[in-house]
């Protein structure tokens, strides 16, 4: 594995490259092109310039989280094809530039769920938190208004603005799409990428569903081990993989993460290992990394990861807020270099232990 940690670009995080450089055991970041839209085409200028940017600094760009996937492509509509040929061309593009990573998910109108951006534990910290009841509570035209308020005005990640102002056509384009036409339209897109993502060697690597099921009554197909079994099956190439993220997968509590982690060796291409603190079904709240501040044995997910063979970039996840830093939710240095270090220290040990 290489321990990386995710950068949102200069302007965008409050992070700076020369920091993340000073986190031990950090080889390189993962990034995106920031300001583009899902269905977009990548201008080459622009990626060399990422790229450029961040080996100045010393890095380099282990993987692209994410490259977004347009609407129609995940609906199944009659312009996909155009979007899945823009995609094409980012993918042929970041290949060119020597991608070899490409993180992705197909979440559908909304990304990663929260109830509350800052919710106060007893040492102080802030965590990010989600509550079903509270959720219900809440009309989906107002989610993105309840998520910015606590988003210390950065642009959340799959957050975005120009997108979830049509939120009522979203919901429309949607109406009647289940999860099996979900699992069609991801196995027609694979199918179409395919040959590009051979041609450069890219690893394709879909993100999990955050949290781990429906939410607003919107299909997911990407909860659980057998979703992933089958997203990976369907198109049975080593390059269409999954990104592992302990986080949302560990929503459910009934989600065995180190039993998905054997049974999808070998295409697992990412992993975002972080912890979280069930408090009730429907009810959890982010935490520090460490296994005894939450509901996830952390040991025993690495060593599930080592023992098959894991070899991609690994990253800390959402942080706690703490010693009063100001950054994305979920997004600061400290907390994530803490992470970032305890991950690297557990693999030491069982990399050390297997020797012996
Ligand atoms: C949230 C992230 C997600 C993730 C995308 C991947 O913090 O884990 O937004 O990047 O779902 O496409």
């Amino acid at each position: 594995m290489h321990m990386t940690m995710r950068w949102f670009g200069t302007g965008y995080d409050s992070v700076t490259l020369a920091q993340i450089r000073q986190v031990p055991g950090i080889s390189g970041i993962i990034t995106t092109l920031y300001g583009t839209r899902p269905g977009d085409v990548w201008e080459k200028d622009a990626i060399l310039a990422m790229k450029n940017e961040v080996e100045s600094a010393g890095l380099s760009i282990a993987g692209i989280e994410s490259v977004n996937i347009h609407d129609s492509i995940k609906v199944g509509s009659p312009e996909r094809d155009k979007y899945i040929d823009n995609y094409i061309t980012t993918l042929d593009r970041l290949g060119e530039a020597g991608f070899r990573l490409v993180c992705y998910n197909f979440m559908i109108i909304f990304d990663w769920t929260r109830s509350d951006l800052a919710k106060i534990r007893n040492d102080g910290s802030t965590v990010m938190s989600y509550n079903q009841a509270l959720i219900d509570q809440i009309k989906p035209d107002s989610m993105f208004d309840t998520m910015s308020a606590k988003s210390n005005g950065f642009a959340l990640a799959g957050w975005e603005p120009e997108r979830l102002a049509h939120l009522k056509e979203l919901f429309a384009l949607y109406e009647g799409i289940t999860e099996e036409t979900l699992f069609v339209n991801l196995k027609y897109f694979l199918e179409r990428i395919m040959p590009t993502c051979e041609k450069h060697g890219i690893r394709m690597a879909i993100h999990p569903d955050d949290p781990a099921w429906p939410v607003f009554g919107l299909p997911r197909i990407t909860k659980n081990k057998a979703d992933l079994q089958r997203v990976t099956k369907m198109v049975d190439n080593p390059l269409n993989g999954i990104t592992l993220c302990t986080g949302s997968l560990g929503t459910d509590p009934t989600n065995n993460i180190p039993d998905i982690i054997a049974a999808l060796k070998g295409r697992i291409h990412f992993a975002h290992v972080r912890n979280l603190r069930h408090n009730a079904p429907g009810d959890f709240e982010e935490c520090a990394h460490l296994s005894a501040d939450g509901s996830l044995d952390i040991c025993a997910i690495m060593k599930a990861l080592y023992d098959s063979g894991f070899d991609g970039p690994i990253r800390p996840d959402h942080g706690r807020a703490i010693w009063g830093e100001v950054s994305m939710p979920g997004y600061g240095l400290y907390d994530r270099a803490l992470g970032a270090s305890y991950l690297s220290g557990l693999w030491e040990a069982i990399a050390w232990q297997a020797q012996e």
